[in-house]
């Protein structure tokens, strides 16, 4: 592989309306701060830095108690498509620095976009101790953050934030793994739509080894193109405190690189997000630091050279 060559796209979301609480807008700082900018440089990649994208509220959109501020959502939405959109044609891999994980619904809608116009399926690997699969309608919060999946897979009813006619992501592309809090609604909603969840009991079972190997056997037989998604929660609290939705039992530090070490060999990811990251809840950077180390892994970080195992 030729890294060197290789272009990446940093793009601040400093967005935490989606998600209930303060903090979240302080992910993008925090992550520049723990070094992901100079990591992805020693890794011999050229970066560009679009700097935190500051979008005013939506004009257009209305505040609504089932989706909570709709409007700077929205803006965020919008923004956050073009963003993602432009720089994938201009061959850089999108990274969004968040921000809560509403910002997934403008990444990957630009994902999207870009994957339809190069007529290639758009997969989405979702890592999150959450499905992400709420609507205004199902949701017990309100908060978006709660609903980016619905969203990109055209399943919500939202207020025109993105056009009715752009590309949807097909439920059955969206893995999911690591979950372990789902809403009662949102659990028939995944069924129903056939998302494919690979929940802890999953992992300890089967390993996280095994479930990556079929998912990215699933997504290189269709030439596929990979957004992943990394929410902190994931990780279990223990490794990673600085999130504002900890649930016990998550994914261990060695399981979470070897995901990462994974997906560096599969050569399939197009786009990442790093969401939910909260400053003002870490424990001294431990969070912010630990994000960038599993990024230098996805991007190609190794101990040693070693055959790429075959799925
Ligand atoms: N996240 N299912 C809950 C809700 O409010 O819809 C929690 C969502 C958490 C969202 O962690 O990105
Ligand atoms: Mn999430
Ligand atoms: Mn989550
Ligand atoms: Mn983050």
């Amino acid at each position: 592989m030729q890294e060197q060559q290789k272009a990446v796209t940093l793009v601040g979301v400093p967005i935490e309306e989606g998600s209930g609480r303060g903090g979240c807008a302080m992910g993008p700082a925090a992550l520049r701060i723990a070094g992901i900018g100079q990591m992805l440089q020693e890794l011999g990649y050229r970066v560009s830095d679009a700097g935190d994208l500051r979008p005013g509220p939506a004009a257009d959109l209305r505040t609504n108690p089932k989706a909570k501020n709709l409007p700077i959502v929205g803006a965020f939405t919008r923004l956050l498509e073009k963003t993602t959109f432009d720089a994938a044609c201009a061959d850089s891999l999108p990274v969004a620095l968040g921000g809560d994980h509403s910002l997934s619904m403008g990444s990957v809608s630009g994902m999207a976009r870009y994957a339809e116009q190069v007529g290639r399926p758009l997969f989405v690997l979702w890592l999150d101790a959450h499905a992400d699969f709420n609507t205004p309608e199902t949701s017990p919060s309100g908060n978006m953050h709660g609903m980016p999946v619905a969203f990109f897979c055209g399943q919500a009813e939202f207020a025109p934030i993105l056009p009715a006619d752009r590309p949807f992501v097909d439920p059955k592309q969206v893995y999911q793994v690591g979950i372990r809090s789902v809403d009662e609604e949102e659990r028939v909603a995944i069924a129903t739509n056939k998302v494919n969840v690979f929940d802890m009991r999953a992992v300890d079972e089967d390993g996280v080894g095994a479930i990556m190997r079929r998912i990215l056997a699933e997504v290189g037989r269709n030439n596929g193109l990979l957004h992943v998604s990394l929410d902190v929660d994931f990780l279990d609290p223990d490794v990673a405190p600085g999130v504002g939705t900890t649930v016990p039992g998550g994914a261990t530090f060695r399981e979470a690189h070897l995901i990462m070490e994974m997906l560096h060999d599969s050569g399939l990811v197009s786009s990442l997000d790093l969401v939910e990251l909260n400053p003002f809840l870490d424990d001294r950077g431990k969070s912010a630091r630990v994000l960038v180390d599993l990024a230098a892994s996805l991007f190609g970080r190794r101990v040693l050279d070693r055959p790429t195992r075959s799925a």
